[in-house]
């Protein structure tokens, strides 16, 4: 019996699902986990809640984002799905939903996942989580439609940076021409998954663009948000998105660094790269993690201090 056939059969197996993500989720985190508790609910699971505490704004066009919950007053679930999250401390406070189920499953695209889950199907070839759902649900002979597609693109969209990063393949291409046949609307989606902004969001950026730093022969490109900034332009969460790509995309930068502060939950580094550096291994080092060329880790102090610890650290990667 493959990984799948087991999932398969736990998922038949049990009354209550939930789905759970990461921390800070991102369009693949809330598109993957809403195209399958689509999928489920389609397939007849009733009993199926979907908990992100802190979904970004972007993504409230996506079908049903609007039965997302915050927490839930279940306390056992028969099972727990976790999509997208490489470790279980990314679960942050929702962990306990993952501890008490009865079996847990991880579906993620992670390198650095753990396995901690009873049954995990990780690829980390796949460049987005999406598209290791839509493998999944193609196996399970669950219908791909419309609804289902656009959440799945808008996961593909996210984590590909719209099919400019180098682990797109032609399979991407493929899975997308299918959700096209299925009457999906890629330029809408893309439009208002990566494009249109908050005018909140673009004075957040303009603040970042402004005291954006160059070290090490501009090599490293460096910004920062407070608190007060996002106070100051009445910024929410999800609004810094896109912000840690304008450093990245200056000529000449290899490494770009963006710091921001959460209220509460001290600071989080977003670490972009180009050419030459893993900035996985270097998000590792600070209890972190993501991918090759996209990663982060949350971690408590001051900017200042934060920035050069960090900076000193991409120095060494250079
Ligand atoms: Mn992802």
């Amino acid at each position: 019996m493959s990984t799948l056939d087991k999932i398969l059969e736990e998922i038949k197996k049990a009354e209550s699902i939930v789905i759970l993500t990461h921390e800070n989720p991102d369009g693949d985190a809330v598109g993957t986990s809403l195209a399958l508790y689509n999928a489920l609910k389609t397939y007849g699971k009733n009993n199926v809640d979907l908990i992100i505490p802190e979904c970004p704004k972007t993504f409230l066009f996506l079908p049903c984002a609007n039965e997302i919950k915050k927490e839930s007053n279940i306390e056992n679930y028969d099972l727990a799905i976790v999509i997208d999250c490489a470790t279980l401390k990314m679960l942050n406070g929702w962990v306990k939903y993952f501890e008490n189920a009865d079996s847990t499953i991880v579906i993620d695209h992670h390198g650095t996942n753990t396995m901690y889950g009873d049954y995990n199907f990780v690829n980390p070839d796949a460049p987005a989580c999406a598209e290791v759902m839509i493998v999944a649900l193609n196996y399970f002979n669950m219908e791909i439609n419309k609804n289902i597609g656009t959440c799945l693109l808008a996961g593909i969209i996210t984590d590909t940076g719209g099919f400019k990063y180098q682990g797109v393949t032609a399979e991407t291409f493929e899975f997308v021409a299918k959700l096209l046949n299925k009457g999906v609307n890629v330029s809408d989606t893309y439009r208002k998954v990566l494009q249109v902004k908050t005018k909140s969001a673009f004075e957040l950026g303009r603040l970042a663009s402004n005291r954006l730093e160059f070290f090490e022969n501009g090599k490293i490109a460096y910004t920062y948000v407070t608190i007060k900034d996002y106070e100051n332009v009445n910024a929410i969460y999800g609004d810094h998105e896109g912000i840690v790509d304008v450093g990245r995309d200056i000529e000449g930068v290899e490494v770009s660094i963006f710091i921001r502060e959460i209220k509460g939950k001290g600071l989080k580094v977003s670490l972009r790269s180009n050419d030459k550096v893993n900035v996985d291994e270097i998000a590792l080092l600070f209890g972190g993690g993501g991918h090759l060329k996209a990663a982060g880790f949350s971690i408590n102090g001051d900017i200042e201090a934060v920035k050069e610890k960090v900076i000193n650290e991409v120095k060494r990667y250079l």
